[in-house]
């Protein structure tokens, strides 16, 4: 048996559980329970606040957490860190009042900067040689400069409004994060072998959503240019049209390469351009 543990509720919850699930795994939610059984796969779930599961996988209380980066990295404690989970992204910066002139990094020297992530900011004011006071605060840093308990402030962004709204500029980043899977040191080796099953499903669905399914018809005579056009994992699949001299062609494309291919296909004659979702995905 393994156990995960994920956020409670929160802003990396939705993620964590839809993940799971995307990986076939059947369990109750948060509401009900602090564990929950997962039905059909050899894992429980153990809901925790987010700043708890690097302690727990670190104890061992849990084999396995889904954490931001930003989160795991302040708490410094040892846990191996298995993938990116490619959700939950944000930045950690530092940002000023709006009106503020800096030139240079030395503007942070001798003022007083408010943060919830102590460690991650003394360590990037060190790395860097600025001599500033570290102001821990445990939430509502954004209106730190405006009530007068800060020059400065190091804070999570995501889309950047909330800095705006409180008339701050994004000036640094300290750190880029994303939600992670970590897990203890010196896992069992019945324990690891769970984890690389969970794994692979979840490779499965990361690549699954990463890829679209295309399918076209096109003339006999573009046949071999479209198929140069298309970068597909293996060759494509081509199939003959009951009208002849038509060809169906098939095959996998990645979703960032999608227009830019569209567009050459539909210039080499390419028609009835059909796109549709992979649900998973095993190479
Ligand atoms: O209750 P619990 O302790 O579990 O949760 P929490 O309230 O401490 O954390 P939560 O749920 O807010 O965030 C969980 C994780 O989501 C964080 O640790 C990050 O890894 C990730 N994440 C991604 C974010 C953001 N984006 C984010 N934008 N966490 C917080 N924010 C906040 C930020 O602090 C700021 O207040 O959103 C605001 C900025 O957002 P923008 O879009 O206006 O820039
Ligand atoms: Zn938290």
């Amino acid at each position: 048996m393994l156990r995960i543990a994920i956020q409670k509720s929160g802003r990396l919850n939705e993620d964590s559980v839809l993940l799971l699930k995307e990986c076939g795994l059947k369990f109750a939610g948060a509401d009900r329970k602090l564990i929950a059984k997962v039905e059909n796969f050899d894992l429980e779930i153990l809901y925790l606040r987010d700043d708890d599961i690097p302690r727990y996988v670190h104890e061992g209380v849990a084999d396995v957490g889904i954490v931001g980066q930003n989160v795991f990295a302040e708490t410094q404690l040892s846990a191996v860190e298995e993938q990116k989970l490619g959700f939950g992204k944000c930045r950690l910066s530092l940002a000023v009042p709006k009106e503020a002139e800096i030139e240079g990094l030395s503007w942070y020297n001798g003022k007083k900067i408010a943060t919830s992530y102590p460690n991650l900011l003394s360590g990037w004011l060190q790395k860097n040689s600025l001599n500033a006071t570290v102001e821990e605060i445990s939430g509502s840093v954004e209106i730190a400069t405006g009530i007068g308990l800060a020059d400065a402030i190091c804070d999570l962004v995501s889309s950047g409004s909330t800095l705006i709204s409180n008339g701050l500029k994004e000036t640094a980043v300290i750190l880029k994060s994303e939600a992670i899977l970590i897990s203890t040191p010196g896992l069992s080796s019945e324990k690891r072998e769970i984890l690389k099953r969970l794994q692979f499903r979840i490779d499965a669905v990361q690549k699954a959503d990463k890829y679209k399914y295309i399918l076209l018809n096109a003339p006999n005579s573009s046949k071999d240019e479209i198929i140069k056009i298309l970068p597909g994992m293996k060759s494509p699949t081509v199939l003959p049209l009951a009208e002849s001299g038509w060809s169906s062609i098939h095959t996998v494309i990645e979703e960032n390469k999608f227009w830019e291919i569209i567009e050459k296909l539909r210039q080499a004659g390419a028609q009835g351009i059909l796109v549709v979702p992979i649900e998973k995905m095993i190479m």
